[in-house]
């Protein structure tokens, strides 16, 4: 006689509260009970859930304390961020930026992945990897020409979730990384020239001994994880040149004898990265003006 029915499992995918969880390689639809799926106890995909088994279907009753979570996009438990910036759409750098701070405080290790290849030129690569290469790594990839097998060893052993704007090449990619999958993919709208918002939820993929899940591209951030006077913490490419600030904590703004303006004058910081850091810094201090006034 089965004593328990109790599982534990992963969520790979939610909508509209009925959730599917992994469990070993089975897949169980499992719904939950309302204290369970709203506030802060709301049930994201990656988490890791123990659910009762009943006539097949499952009941999940309990989510187990999570690593990290992110919000955009919303899924927890992730080790490490596709970052994915491409030549079209126009890439944000500022919501990669964001991104960044996002995965830093979250403890999720990110890559930037610059992905269709085929149709960036070297100056547009090189671009990318002047503003990132000394935060994280930047790897270049093609769907188009099955060019991503420099993602797999990032992917063997670990969750990794993909992040972009819409229309990046997300699903292109997983779609390249698991042949057989033919998930949806969307054009770029020729009158924006932006994305057409194809995957509508996220969903974790098996794929070789790890997981990729499959997000929604977005637009918007907010940051919400650190205040203006911290912001520096989460900028690696700064925090190596902060011991040469004059001051300890110096936010590399309005500071003299600025080791990372320093930088910037010489052309050894990258100019651009710094003029979003002081954008992003100037929307945190004002935000926290008009909260405090
Ligand atoms: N040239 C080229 N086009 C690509 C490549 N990868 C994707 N595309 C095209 O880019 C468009 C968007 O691709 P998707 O994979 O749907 O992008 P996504 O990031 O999943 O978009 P959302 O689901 O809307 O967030 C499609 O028209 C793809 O055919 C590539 O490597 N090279
Ligand atoms: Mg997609
Ligand atoms: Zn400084």
């Amino acid at each position: 006689m089965q004593l328990s029915n109790l599982l534990d499992g992963t969520v790979i995918k939610g909508l509209g509260g009925v959730f599917e969880v992994m469990h070993d390689k089975d897949t169980f639809v499992c719904v939950a009970p309302k204290k369970l799926r709203y506030g802060d106890g709301e049930i994201l995909v990656g988490d890791k859930v123990r659910f009762e088994v009943q006539k097949g279907k499952g009941v999940i009753e309990r989510i187990y304390p999570r690593r990290n979570r992110m919000t955009r996009p919303e899924v927890a438990n992730i080790d490490i961020a596709f970052i994915l910036l491409t030549v079209a759409p126009a890439p944000d750098l500022l919501l990669a930026d964001k991104i960044l701070v996002n995965c830093f405080a979250n403890k999720i290790t990110p890559v930037i992945v610059v992905s269709k290849s085929d149709i960036a030129d070297e100056n547009f690569s090189q671009r990318i990897r002047n503003n990132y290469s000394s935060v994280c790594d930047v790897v270049t990839v093609s769907s188009l020409n099955g060019d991503v097998s420099q993602l797999l060893g990032y992917i063997d052993g670990n969750t990794v979730c993909f992040a972009g704007q819409s229309a990046v090449g997300k699903t292109s990619l997983l779609n390249t990384l698991v042949p057989d999958l033919n998930k949806k993919v969307g054009g770029l709208s020729l009158k924006t020239g932006r994305g057409r918002h194809t995957t509508r939820s996220s969903t974790i993929y098996s794929v070789g001994d790890g997981f990729v899940v499959d997000t929604t591209g977005f637009s918007m951030l907010e940051v919400t994880d650190t205040v203006s006077s911290d912001l520096m913490l989460y900028y690696d490419d700064m925090m190596q040149l902060s011991p040469q600030c004059r001051y300890k904590m110096c936010t590399h703004t309005a500071e003299p004898d600025c080791a990372v303006k320093k930088a910037v004058e010489e052309g050894r910081f990258c100019l651009e990265r710094y003029q979003r850091y002081l954008t992003l810094y100037n929307e945190l201090a004002e935000k926290e003006k008009s909260r405090y006034k």
